[in-house]
């Protein structure tokens, strides 16, 4: 992962983007991935802003988060002091809090703009389309759809700015890259894809083994490597080339696709307490 060159100019731009809307706005938006809320925070988020606006942090894709985790990372931000706001922007569930909050975090009364951020693909596009209720906002479930400064009228007391996703250019810990990359925030061309899903196996085998013995019907032998268990993976799915050697690249796609898509159940890949 880290060998990769994989921050794009246009990440680059976003950063200055954003530092030059800072000034226009009275809060920031952090979106967060439910799901990894530690790594899909990004650390140049902190010097961009410089302390200069009050920051929400919020929890999105709390409905494929594991809902006890969930309860701790909740209990943690609230022993931090750390404001934040719980929802799933897909239905919808929790996004109407969010004027009391900014509310809350400003201490002002009058029209509020704020700034909404974070890492692609963890759904700030579609949290600002279910808060204004419109459309106007361009969604995708691809990484790196939003390139522009996009402004949204909410109502005569909020407007929004959507933000192009961005990354950092480098991660110190691998595993933040993987998490990232198994959740989808990393684009997929730039991902060894058989790597990565055999990688998402043994984090799997380790923290929900249910998940993965009753989708795929293998068995997780504590001792196989992450490819044994693709390749037992893609046997039991019958993925087989010409020749008879097993489909691993395919079953790799599906596997990521299957995660991404909830499909092994709701998974959380990181606690609060590591
Ligand atoms: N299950 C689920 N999917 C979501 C949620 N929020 C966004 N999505 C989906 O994730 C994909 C990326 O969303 P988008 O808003 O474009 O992400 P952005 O890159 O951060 O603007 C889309 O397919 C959305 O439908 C959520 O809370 N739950
Ligand atoms: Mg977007």
């Amino acid at each position: 992962m880290a060998e990769v060159q994989w921050f794009p100019g246009h990440m680059k731009k976003a950063e200055r983007m954003m530092q030059d809307s800072l000034k226009l706005v009275d809060a920031v938006c952090e979106i967060v991935d439910a799901r990894i809320p530690r790594s899909s925070r990004n650390p140049d988020l902190d010097s961009i802003i410089a302390g200069r606006r009050p920051r929400l942090l919020i929890l999105n894709r709390a409905d494929q988060a594991d809902p006890a985790v969930t309860a701790q990372w909740r209990a943690y931000y609230k022993a931090q002091g750390t404001p934040f706001l719980e929802c799933d922007a897909l239905s919808g569930r929790g996004v109407k809090e969010l004027p009391r909050a900014l509310r809350a975090l400003q201490g002002k009364q009058g029209p509020m703009r704020a700034m909404v951020a974070g890492v692609p693909n963890v759904g700030k596009s579609t949290f600002i389309n279910k808060v204004s209720r419109r459309k106007t906002a361009a969604t995708s479930d691809r990484p790196g759809v939003t390139r522009g400064k996009q402004w949204v009228t909410v109502d005569d007391q909020l407007e929004l700015l959507d933000t192009p996703g961005i990354l950092w250019p480098k991660f110190d810990d691998p595993a933040v890259g993987d998490r990232l990359a198994f959740t989808g925030a990393v684009k997929d061309d730039v991902l060894d894809g058989e790597a990565l899903a055999a990688r998402l196996l043994v984090t799997l085998r380790e923290s929900y083994p249910k998940a993965l013995t009753e989708r795929y019907k293998i068995v997780l032998l504590p001792e196989a490597q992450g490819w044994e268990l693709l390749e037992a993976c893609a046997r039991k799915r019958g993925f087989l080339m010409a020749g008879g050697a097993v489909d691993t690249e395919r079953m790799a796609a599906v596997l990521l696709d299957e995660f991404r898509g909830g499909k092994l159940g709701r998974i959380s890949l990181e606690r609060p307490t590591c």
